[in-house]
C-alpha cells in the first residue's frame, strides 16, 4: 500500500522499519503496528476522515494532552507520546489528504474488549481516575470540541424534538411509551450542563470513550498503565466520563439486549469501579463532582438512550443497525437502566461515602 509506505518514510523512528501490518481492535482508525531493526516497536495509525473531519485540531488536542502527561511521567508505559515526523511535525498528510500520526508501542501490555474479572474493571476505573487527576491542572478550554455539544443533554433534547416533528418514517405512533419516558426527564436535561456554565461544576479534559479497549494494562500484573484512543477529548465535565463508564461497564445486561428483566445496575460493579477511579482521582475532584457521580451515571444513561431514541426516529442514520428496532431496543434497555438507577440513587450514594471513607 503505497500511502503506507510513504508514511513509513515520514516519521522519526528509532532504526528502520523492518515490518509494518495492521493491528488491534479499533472500529475508527486504521490502526498498524510498526517494528524497527533496533528492536522498538511503535503504533502508526490513519485517522478516519468520515468520523473526524478536522484531523489538525483533532492532533493539537492530541498533542496538547500527550505533551502534558509525559511532563508527569518518566515511564514509557505511563502515557502516550506522539513520534515525531522528519520535519518535525505531529502528523504527516499523504498526498491522498489523509492524516497519520504514530506512538512509540506500549509493551508487555494488555488491551481487553471486555473484563474478565471485576478486578479489570476495578483497573479500568484506576487508568480514568488517573487520567482526570493527571489532567486536573490542564487548561481545558483550551481543547477543541472534537464533536460540538457531544454531552449537551439540553441540545440532545433539542435534537430528539427536532426528530419527532419531522417523524420522517412515521415511527413515533409504535414507541410513545418511549418517547413519554424521555419527554418526562427533559426538565432534568440541565443538571449538569448548567453546573458547568454557572462554573459550579468544572470544566475538565474528558475522552469521551472510556471503554476497557481504550485502557492499556501490564501483561503480568493486569495493574492499569495508561489511556488510549484520545481523539475524542474535549472540554466537558469529569461525570461524563465516570458516568458513560457506568452506564456501560456496570450494567448486567448488553446495550441491545432484549429481554429488558436482565438489564439492571449492578452495585457491586459500581462499587468496583468507583473505588477504582476515586482512589486514583485522589483529592483531585471536588466536592460538587463527587457528590454528583450517581447524576452523571443517570445523566449519561438517559442521554445516550435518547440518542438512540432519536436516530431510531430519524430512520437509523448514526448508529449502526443489524436488525429492525435495534436502536428502539437500545433506548429501551438505556430506560430501563436509568429507571433502576432512580431506585438505586440513595444505594449509590451510600456506596460513594462508604467507598471515600
Ligand atoms: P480506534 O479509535 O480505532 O479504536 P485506538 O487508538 O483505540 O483506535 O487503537 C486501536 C487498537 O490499537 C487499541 O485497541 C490497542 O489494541 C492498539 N493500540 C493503540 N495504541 C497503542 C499503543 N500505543 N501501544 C499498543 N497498542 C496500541
Ligand atoms: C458510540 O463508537 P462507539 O460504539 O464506541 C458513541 C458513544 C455511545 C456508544 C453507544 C462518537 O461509541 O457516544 O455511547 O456508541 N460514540 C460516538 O454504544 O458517537
Ligand atoms: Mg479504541
Amino acid at each position: 500500500m503505497d500511502q503506507m509506505k510513504q508514511a513509513l518514510a515520514a516519521f522519526c523512528w528509532r532504526g528502520q522499519p523492518i515490518y509494518a501490518g495492521p493491528y488491534g481492535h479499533g472500529h475508527i482508525n486504521e490502526t498498524y503496528a510498526v517494528a524497527c531493526d533496533s528492536g522498538r516497536m511503535y503504533i502508526l495509525q490513519k485517522i478516519n476522515r468520515t468520523v473526524f473531519q478536522h484531523p489538525a485540531e483533532l492532533m493539537e488536542n492530541v498533542a496538547a494532552v500527550t505533551e502534558f502527561l509525559s511532563r508527569q511521567t518518566e515511564d514509557p508505559r505511563g502515557c502516550l507520546r506522539l513520534v515525531p515526523t522528519k520535519d518535525g511535525r505531529r502528523f504527516w498528510i499523504d498526498s491522498r489528504s489523509d492524516y497519520w500520526r504514530a506512538f512509540p508501542f506500549i509493551t508487555d501490555s494488555l488491551c481487553l474488549q471486555a473484563a474478565e474479572s471485576e478486578e479489570d474493571f476495578r483497573q479500568s476505573g484506576v487508568a480514568f481516575g488517573s487520567f482526570q487527576k493527571q489532567l486536573s491542572a490542564f487548561p481545558a478550554a483550551t481543547l477543541h470540541e472534537a464533536i460540538p455539544n457531544f454531552h449537551n443533554t439540553v441540545d440532545r433534547y433539542a435534537k430528539f424534538h427536532a426528530a419527532l416533528d419531522v417523524d420522517p418514517l412515521d415511527r413515533a405512533k409504535d414507541c410513545q411509551p418511549e418517547i413519554q419516558f424521555y419527554l418526562d426527564r427533559e426538565k432534568e436535561a440541565g443538571c449538569i450542563v448548567d453546573k458547568l456554565a454557572s462554573g459550579e461544576l468544572p470544566l475538565r479534559v474528558t475522552h469521551n470513550d472510556t471503554k476497557l479497549n481504550n485502557v492499556m494494562l501490564d501483561y503480568e500484573t493486569r495493574q492499569a498503565l495508561c489511556i488510549i484512543d484520545l481523539d475524542t477529548i474535549m472540554p466537558g465535565s469529569a461525570l461524563y466520563d465516570y458516568g458513560d463508564s457506568i452506564r456501560f461497564g456496570a450494567a448486567t445486561a448488553a446495550e441491545d439486549e432484549q429481554d429488558l428483566d436482565k438489564m439492571s445496575l449492578s452495585l457491586q460493579l459500581f462499587r468496583t469501579y468507583t473505588d477504582g477511579f476515586l482512589s486514583a482521582c485522589g483529592d483531585s475532584l471536588t466536592e460538587k463532582e463527587i457528590e454528583m457521580l450517581p447524576t452523571g451515571a443517570k445523566m449519561m444513561t438517559l442521554e445516550c438512550g435518547l440518542r438512540f431514541l432519536t436516530d431510531h426516529l430519524n430512520g437509523d442514520t448514526y448508529f449502526r443497525i443489524s436488525r429492525e428496532n435495534h436502536n428502539l431496543d437500545r433506548a429501551r434497555t438505556q430506560m430501563r437502566l436509568v429507571a433502576d438507577m432512580e431506585e438505586k440513587m440513595p444505594q449509590m450514594r451510600q456506596i460513594i461515602e462508604e467507598v471515600r471513607a
